[in-house]
Order: C-alpha cells, then structure tokens, then sequence
C-alpha cells in the first residue's frame, strides 16, 4: 500500500534509556523495578520518526535483550533500510530486513520509527494507516506477583477505582491456584484473567483444571514459549480459553494456532510479530477466524504505549488490552502521559505519524548512551 510519497532516510540515533517504574513488577521469570529500552530514531528530510524496542536487559520474555537489539540495529537492520534508497511504502522495511533472521523486537522498533517518519511525512495518523474504528480503547490491567494476596488485593482495588475493565493476573508455580481463588472469592464479578509467561508443562494440567473452576476469562501462555501442540492438548481439557501471546510469532503462527485448537484467543503485541503491519496480518487472520484478539504490553513509555493504543483501535480487537495509563507504570513518562478516563477507555492518538513525541526533557535525563548511525556513509 503506497499513497505516492517517499522518505529518504538521512541519519538513524540509537538511544537506550531507563525510567524508574512505579512499583516492581514480578512475573514468573523475574523482577523489574525499572524499564530500559532501546529507542529509535530515523531522520528523513523534514520528518523524525521514534520507534521503541520492547526487549529488557535480559533475554526472558523472548530471544532478544537490548544489546541484542542494538547491536542488530546498528550493523544489520538500519544500514540494510538505509542504504536501499527511498521508502515509498512502509512494507519496505519488513522486505528489506527479511533477510536476517528474527530478531523481531528489533525490526519492530526500526518499523515504528520509519512507519512514523512516513506517516508524518503524509500527514495521516497510524491509527487511521492501520485501518482503526474506534476513537477510544477498553484498558485492562497487569498485576504482578505481590508478596501476599492481602497486598495484591489493595492494589487491584486501587486499579478497579480508577475503572479498569479486566485485571489480569501474574502467575508462577507455588503462587497460582490459591492465590487467584482468594482474589477471585474477593472479587466474584470482576473479569480475571491470568498469566503463566510459559512457567508450566502438560504435567501441570490438574492445576488449570483447578484454574478452570474460577471462571477466568482466559488463560494466557500457560504452557512452553515457542509451543502449540501442547497447548492444543491442554485447550482441549479446559472450558477456559487459553490466550497465546509469547507461541505466536507472525501471522502464519496464528493461523496455525488457531487451526489445530492451540487457544482461541490470541494477545497480539507488534515488537513479539517483527512489527506493526505483522501485528495486524496477525489480527487479520484471527478476525477471519472470529478470534478475538486484544493488544499486549511490555511495559512501553509513551512511544510504544501510542502504537500500541492505535493497534487497538481495529475493529476485530474486541477485549481490554494490558494498556494502562502512563501513572501505572512511571511517575514520569518519555511522552504526555496517556490517561484512562473514569469509564476505563483511554483515547487513541490522533495525530500524525504515532501522535506522540518524548519530552525533550524527560529524554535527556532518562539517556544511558547514544550512538549515530551515519547512513550517509553507507
Ligand atoms: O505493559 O502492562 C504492561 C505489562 C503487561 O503482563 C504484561 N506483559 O507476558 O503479557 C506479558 C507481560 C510481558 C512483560 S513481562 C516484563
Ligand atoms: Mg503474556
């Protein structure tokens, strides 16, 4: 898809950049008390595109960690966009990339910030690019691990004031059917969710058949990282319906998931596809298929927060995303902070481009390291 304009790119920066989280966030692989990510930037002529990289500092959640996804940006992917000549159509950075395998943190990242560039260059917002409906968005909310359930019931409390719609659960082996029975017997109406970040095997079913008696409204990831099979057995001894995030690598995975039963519900998160227009094949697929979807999170600053709420904004996403307010995650976040209105829906950027920009400010105090990659040269 081309509406006839082209950018060149004049010069890419990378930036990694740490930003202290509100409260620690524990999931079943680890802790976090602050988020570091890798930021992109691309100049074109009159145009500047940011992209955010959803790795961590350790390889976790997927392959890649941010010195994975630096040191592929630099030496691979932006020379490899670059150096091609003029974009006319965004699509190019996914061809022009395809030939270094995965690595799709990274790609994504590098497609946001080109996406954007070209966006602004044509004046249309992502949202509107991607084929958006709604002006606003559904928010649900990710709880970590807590010490205890007395804490994590005052924080969930302190979640549902504020109005969001679904909270979902972080689970591990030792902190999952007890816990999430009294939350569940604390609050027998909210929708729950839970999240298992792959901790589990097929040994473990007995336990989801437990889960399953909560009346959850879904089961995320409960069993391997890069499994299907598995989890298509495990579908089939549950009411629950298991939701794929970290299995589903691109479209192709979500037809197939989807074909062989592996969940009938799927989180799509565009830095865990290879990117934007990833993501949406992923939602095409499943909307083809009446799957619902709903839009993940990694605990992005405000750029990565903005594509993630215009990728909500397609018609086929249909339940509350892991996209919360700026407040939830920083005291300060890279951008003007996005706020969830009292009905739990927050609103999609209008904007060119991704709608967002860092604060100059706030970005030059969260900077850890900087480096130019000089595409003139290439
Ligand atoms: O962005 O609110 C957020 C975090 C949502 O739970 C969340 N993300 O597996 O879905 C997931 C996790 C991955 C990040 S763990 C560091
Ligand atoms: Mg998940």
């Amino acid at each position: 898809m081309s509406d006839g304009h082209s950018i060149t790119i004049r010069s890419a920066e990378l930036r990694e950049v740490a930003l202290p989280l509100v409260r620690p966030f524990r999931t079943s692989f680890g802790e976090d008390s602050e988020k570091r990510c890798v930021l992109v930037r691309v100049e074109a002529e009159d145009v500047t595109g940011w992209g955010e990289c959803v790795a961590d500092v350790e390889p976790r959640y997927g392959e890649e960690w941010n010195a994975s996804a630096w040191e592929s940006l630099a030496t691979f992917l932006i020379p490899s966009v670059a150096a091609a000549g003029p974009v006319d159509t965004p699509e190019r950075v996914a061809e022009r990339t395809a030939w270094v395998r995965g690595h799709r943190m990274a790609k994504a990242a590098l497609e946001m910030a080109v996406l954007d560039a070209w966006l602004r260059a044509g004046d249309a917002s992502l949202a509107s690019h991607l084929g958006g409906v709604a002006e606003r968005v559904p928010c649900g909310v990710s709880v970590g691990i807590a010490p205890s359930v007395e804490a994590m019931l005052e924080e969930i409390h302190g979640y549902l004031a504020k109005g969001y719609r679904r909270v979902k659960l972080k689970i591990e082996p030792g902190r999952d059917v007890a816990v999430v029975r009294e939350v569940r017997d604390a609050l027998p109406d909210v929708p729950l969710s839970v999240d298992a970040n792959a901790a589990y095997t097929l040994a473990d079913a007995p336990l989801f058949e437990a889960l399953d008696e909560l009346g959850l409204v879904m089961i995320e990831q409960p069993l391997g990282h890069d499994d299907l099979i598995d989890h298509a057995r495990l579908q089939t001894r549950l009411r629950t319906p298991i939701c794929l995030d970290e299995s589903i690598r691109h479209a192709h995975d979500a037809a197939a998931a989807i074909q062989m039963g592996a969940c009938r519900i799927i989180n799509i998160k565009p830095g865990r596809v290879g990117g934007l227009l990833e993501a949406r094949r992923v939602h095409d697929v499943a909307q083809e298929r009446d799957v619902p979807v709903w839009i993940g999170g990694m605990l992005e600053t405000g750029i990565g927060r903005a594509t993630n709420v215009a990728m909500a904004a397609l018609p086929g996403v249909t339940m509350p995303g892991d996209t919360s307010a700026s407040e939830r995650y920083f005291h300060r976040d890279l951008t003007e902070p996005f706020v969830l209105e009292a009905d739990g829906t927050m609103r999609v950027p209008a904007g060119p481009g991704i709608g967002v920009t860092p604060l100059p400010g706030v970005l030059e105090e969260s900077t850890l390291r900087t480096q130019v990659v000089d595409v003139e040269k290439l």
